[in-house]
């Protein structure tokens, strides 16, 4: 598992050279604090967030919950659930690392040969993800809808969302896309 900085050494020492280009270190040092920020909308979000998302993707396609369906019985409606929180645990553990290796390694390595054997459909799988993948940039950007939320809206109250949201926004949705990719 790599971070931003050991992943800098690693890259240095395939080409046994010094470490190199600390500018992107510094970035990655000086927007330290909204990054955490961003984990944390996420973090703090997790649960309604998956649960909103697997709800979802059962509305688009209600026969995942009838005999035959891969959510159903309540045994695999389970399973869903979790793996959608494992998906988005991981989704946030690298962007604290600004890495994606910790994704790749331990959540999505052999998860499309799994996925395979046990007839869990992967377009449902993605339209699961897609939809975190919304409410991921809305949380950092701190723009929940009112129209989706409802009753449930809450913000974080971040006191600064200027466009610099849209780098942290846009790292965490290629970590949403590698998910994608992985099962595809
Ligand atoms: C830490 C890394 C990690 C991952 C990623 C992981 C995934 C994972 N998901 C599984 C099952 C499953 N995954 C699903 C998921 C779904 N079914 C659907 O229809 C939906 C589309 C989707 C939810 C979005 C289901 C239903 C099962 C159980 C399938 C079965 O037993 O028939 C299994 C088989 C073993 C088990 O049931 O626990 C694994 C290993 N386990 C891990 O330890």
């Amino acid at each position: 598992m790599l971070d931003a900085f050991s992943r800098a050494v690693v890259s240095a020492d395939a080409s046994t050279s010094v470490v190199g280009d600390l500018s992107s270190l510094k970035t990655f040092i000086a927007e330290g604090n909204r990054r955490l920020d961003a984990v944390n909308a996420i973090a703090s979000n997790a649960s309604c967030m998956v649960s909103d998302a697997i709800a979802g993707m059962i509305c688009e396609n209600q026969g995942l919950i009838q005999a035959g369906g891969n959510c159903y019985p309540n045994r695999r409606m389970a399973a869903c659930l979790r793996d959608g929180e494992i998906v988005l645990r991981y989704v946030t553990y690298a962007l604290l690392a600004g890495d994606a290796s910790v994704l790749d390694d331990r959540c999505l390595n052999g998860l499309k040969e799994t996925y395979a054997a046990l007839g869990v459909p992967v377009t449902s799988t993605v339209r699961a993800v897609q939809i975190m993948k919304a409410q991921a940039a809305a949380h950092i950007k701190d723009e929940p809808s009112e129209a989706r939320a409802g009753a449930k809206l809450r913000k974080m109250g971040s006191t600064v969302t200027d466009d610099r949201c849209a780098s942290l926004v846009a790292e965490a949705s290629s970590y949403f896309d590698r998910v994608i990719a992985a099962l595809s």
